[in-house]
């Protein structure tokens, strides 16, 4: 029997994401438990170390996105086939995180020089590594190998996420492939059900479906 799931995360994207965009792209029904921070408090001590995402897998609880989008590519065979695609796949997965991870470190910070910096930090970082993925993309098709792996669908959540945290910048202007590879995805049609039906969250959709698809 296939196992059950569900996913403990906030109501908007962040490191939830990822596992949502996984499991949706693999039709794999999942109960997507999304709270709201004022929950947070109450829910904190029921996770293993005090942070979300948590997967509950046939009633265990795991944490770490990392290796719960390790875990679920590997159900889905969207990882490598040997250590060199693995590898491969994991290191645009890590320039995709340090983006993001700046990203949220902006976000999140309330004084607004160093806020300033963070976002020179972020425009450094976009240059370099959507420079790289972007070649990559131009060469393989998809961003980590020449067919569709975990690190597009990482991808796609940090085109989203980026596209509204510099709404006004048109993030992706210089990195056309990786724009093509967006809307590549995008033709998926259990990425569309589930971006079509997913509930509002914090963060404005990026996608216009309706142009997009
Ligand atoms: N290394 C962990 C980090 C998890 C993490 O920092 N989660 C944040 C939300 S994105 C959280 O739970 N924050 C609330 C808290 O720490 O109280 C992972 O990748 O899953």
């Amino acid at each position: 029997m296939a196992p059950s799931y569900k996913l403990l995360y906030f109501n908007f994207t962040g490191r939830g994401e990822p596992l949502r965009l996984l499991l949706a792209y693999g039709g794999i029904p999942f109960e997507d438990n999304r709270f709201e921070w004022d929950d947070w408090p109450k829910i904190k001590p029921t996770t293993p170390i005090g942070q979300v995402p948590v997967l509950e897998i046939d009633g265990v609880k795991y944490t770490q996105t990392t290796p719960l989008c390790r875990y679920l590519a590997r159900v889905l065979k969207l990882d490598g086939k040997d250590m060199l695609e693995d590898l491969a796949i994991e290191t645009a997965v890590e320039m995709l995180w340090d983006i993001l991870k700046t990203a949220y470190e902006r976000k999140f910070e309330p004084e607004e020089e160093r806020k300033k910096q963070i976002l020179d930090k972020l425009h450094g970082q976009m240059t370099v590594l959507l420079g790289k993925l972007d070649e990559d993309t131009k060469k393989n098709g998809y961003i980590a190998l020449n067919r569709i792996t975990w690190a597009d669908l990482i991808f796609l959540c940090v085109y989203e996420d980026l596209q509204n945290f510099l709404a006004g910048e048109d993030p992706f202007k210089k990195y056309p492939n990786l724009e093509n590879l967006k809307n590549k995805l995008l033709k998926n049609k259990n990425l569309q059900e589930y971006l079509l039906k997913r509930p509002s969250n914090t963060v404005n959709t990026a996608y216009d479906l309706k142009s997009d698809i």
